[in-house]
């Protein structure tokens, strides 16, 4: 079959997985969380990257059904790993543009949060900037009634999508995850260290959460924490693991 006519029968065949990307809070080091990020082993087509897969699945509308087992098994996971000991943690889920379109998105979260028993304030929703820019009205409302419930937003790959800053006063973010495109050459690039040091002040200024994706060096590491950047994640720290190698990993880290 074709990847699209795979991917239908995927959620039947128990094909996905999520593999957890822990986060490092600077000031103290401490785990602070993960984020859940989506696997796919075709029998027919092997690993496929949910590069290449996510833009079949929103074509097809199959996102939505993809999308809520994603957060199902994300805060089932967390879920699991609170009712091993393992708790204070948040769980970064991913949301397509059409999940949040969709009229009853706050309706699913809240459902899936309750059949799991996991706090609202243990889920932290991923958008992109494009997601935010799609319909800027019905967003802000969808996202005042996530933040209502508890449920932390986060901007996702900023500054590499086609938006405007004014969407950061209008809607009621909580963290800004700086792309790894402006990491990678922080320490040898001035434009990149300049952009990073302005977002991580302009988020302060704003009053959000920052954190770095895709650290993967001690020098990197050294200008964030210099620059007084919340987080990190990155393979500095951790590559995506699978969830009992995540919660060892939370275990061993001191
Ligand atoms: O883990 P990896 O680097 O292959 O992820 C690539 C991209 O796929 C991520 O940047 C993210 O935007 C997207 N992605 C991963 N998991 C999910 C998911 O569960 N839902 C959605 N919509 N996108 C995801
Ligand atoms: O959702 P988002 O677009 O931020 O997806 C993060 C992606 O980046 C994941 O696919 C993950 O595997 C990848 N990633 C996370 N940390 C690193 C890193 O340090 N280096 C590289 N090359 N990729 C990373
Ligand atoms: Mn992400
Ligand atoms: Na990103």
């Amino acid at each position: 079959a074709t990847l699209s006519g795979a991917l239908r029968k995927v959620l039947d065949r128990g094909e996905l997985r999520l593999a957890f990307q822990p986060r490092l809070a600077l000031a103290d080091s401490r785990i602070t969380g993960v984020e859940a990020l989506l696997r796919w082993s075709s029998d027919e087509h092997g690993e496929i990257a949910p590069a290449d897969f996510i833009p079949l699945a929103e074509e097809s509308g199959l996102i939505l059904e993809i999308g809520e087992w994603v957060l199902r098994e994300a805060c089932l996971t967390l879920r699991r790993w609170q009712q091993h000991g393992v708790g204070g943690l948040t769980v970064a889920v991913n949301v397509s543009v059409l999940q949040l379109l969709r009229g009853d998105f706050p309706e699913v979260v809240r459902r899936v949060l309750g059949d799991v028993g996991l706090a609202p304030e243990a889920l932290e929703l991923e958008l992109t900037e494009s997601v935010l820019m799609a319909n800027a009205e019905q967003t802000a409302a969808k996202l005042q009634a996530f933040r209502a419930i508890g449920v932390s937003l986060a901007i996702d790959d900023f500054g590499t999508g086609y938006s405007s800053l004014a969407y950061l006063k209008r809607l009621p973010i909580t963290t800004i995850k700086i792309d790894k495109a402006f990491i990678d050459d922080l320490s040898h690039d001035p434009e990149d260290a300049a952009i990073t040091s302005t977002v991580i002040t302009m988020a302060h200024s704003l009053g959000l959460n920052v954190v770095a994706e895709g650290v993967e060096t001690e020098a990197q590491l050294r200008f964030l924490s210099q620059h007084r950047c919340d987080e990190i994640q990155g393979f500095w720290l951790a590559q995506p693991l699978d969830p009992h190698a995540c919660l060892a990993f939370i275990r061993n880290w001191t």
